[in-house]
């Protein structure tokens, strides 16, 4: 009978070790030492064995066995709630090293930064930001600037022109410039306004020269408005633009939207001169066409190209560089 006993404590340890859910282990712990199970039957069976040796030595073979089949219990137990716990613990796992691979982020655009600079810039000097539509009128574009249909400076703007309407009456914007007539007719003066956005030119691009490209208009328009007053702001902003060791000038030019008309260059730190834009001051016809009375209000408009200030910012080679969208080349500025 010893030898049933060390068996069923052989036989048992084997099952426990194939077990491999903890309620299948929790439930042969109650079949191997509860009341049923074999080593309480070899129990039972003490009492019918003859001497009371034999009595004593199954006993201490039964209480061996029980307390081997317990240990195994525990430790088989114990083992797959450990399993149990590392499966619940992966399942519910944060994976906080997802922040570390979060995608790089992008920023604005070379241009896109100009621009909002200059807004910055000219804010702080006291203007107000308007825009205007990209499909303007001809009317807009050209003639309320003092360029009525046959004027030879139309020339100098190749347009792009909209299929709508009349023939010639609707076109891309070759400048910002008609925004100065639509703010003239919305709003009452005092004026000081810039008036940044896209424009577009039907020109061969090269490395100054894009076909659509972006241009900061200003306009003023207050009493007593003098080229005093363009020629210092156009001083004050080149100063908070480009910083103190720059300095402007104006020199005589022609739009037929001012007179008098001006370039306007900055002078860099290293003493070379880059032109930036127009400006000069708005005649009567201008403002009429803008719905002010000359009598009684004067001003100054400017205008110029936002992408070449960016890239001589940033000493950018070919202005077509900033619109390859080449990652490589974004990602310096
Ligand atoms: C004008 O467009 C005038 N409307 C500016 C103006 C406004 C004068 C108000 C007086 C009063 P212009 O064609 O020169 O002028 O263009 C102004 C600026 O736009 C240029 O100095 C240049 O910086 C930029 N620009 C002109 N053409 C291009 C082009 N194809 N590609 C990139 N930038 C350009």
């Amino acid at each position: 009978m010893i030898d049933d006993v060390r068996a069923a404590a052989d036989a048992a340890v084997a099952r426990l070790a194939e077990v491999a859910v903890l309620a299948e282990a929790q439930a042969l712990e109650t079949e191997l030492l509860g009341k049923k199970g074999p080593f309480a039957e070899f129990k039972t069976r003490l009492g019918g064995l003859a001497t009371v040796d034999e009595k004593k030595a199954v006993g201490q073979a039964v209480n061996e066995a029980t307390q081997r089949v317990a240990a195994a219990v525990q430790a088989r137990v114990a083992e797959l709630k450990r399993a149990e716990r590392a499966v619940q613990l992966e399942a519910e796992r944060i994976d906080l090293t997802e922040v570390l691979s979060r995608p790089s982020r992008g920023h604005a655009h070379i241009v896109t930064q100009a621009w909002q600079r200059l807004e910055d810039v000219f804010v702080g000097l006291g203007f107000q930001v308007a825009e205007g539509p990209e499909v303007e009128t001809d009317w807009y574009n050209f003639e309320a600037l003092n360029m009525p249909p046959d004027h030879p400076a139309r020339s100098m703007h190749d347009t792009f022109y909209v299929d709508h309407g009349t023939p010639g009456s609707t076109v891309l914007r070759t400048h910002t410039s008609p925004v100065q007539i639509r703010v003239m007719q919305r709003v009452a003066p005092p004026i000081y306004m810039i008036m940044p956005g896209r424009v577009f030119r039907n020109e061969t691009t090269d490395a100054t020269h894009l076909a659509v490209f972006h241009q900061i208009e200003g306009l003023v328009i207050d009493r007593g408005i003098t080229l005093a007053d363009l020629a210092g702001t156009i001083e004050s902003f080149t100063k908070a633009f480009f910083g103190e060791g720059f300095s402007s000038r104006l020199r005589p030019s022609y739009f037929p939207f001012t007179e008098p008309s001006a370039e306007f260059d900055i002078r860099t730190p290293k003493g070379d001169w880059l032109e930036l834009g127009g400006c000069g001051m708005v005649p009567p016809t201008v403002l009429r066409a803008g719905g002010l009375d000359p009598e009684e209000w004067s001003g100054f408009a400017f205008g110029f190209g936002i992408d070449r200030m960016a890239k001589e910012r940033h000493a950018v080679g070919d202005v077509r560089e900033m619109y390859t969208n080449d990652i490589r080349f974004v990602e310096q500025f």
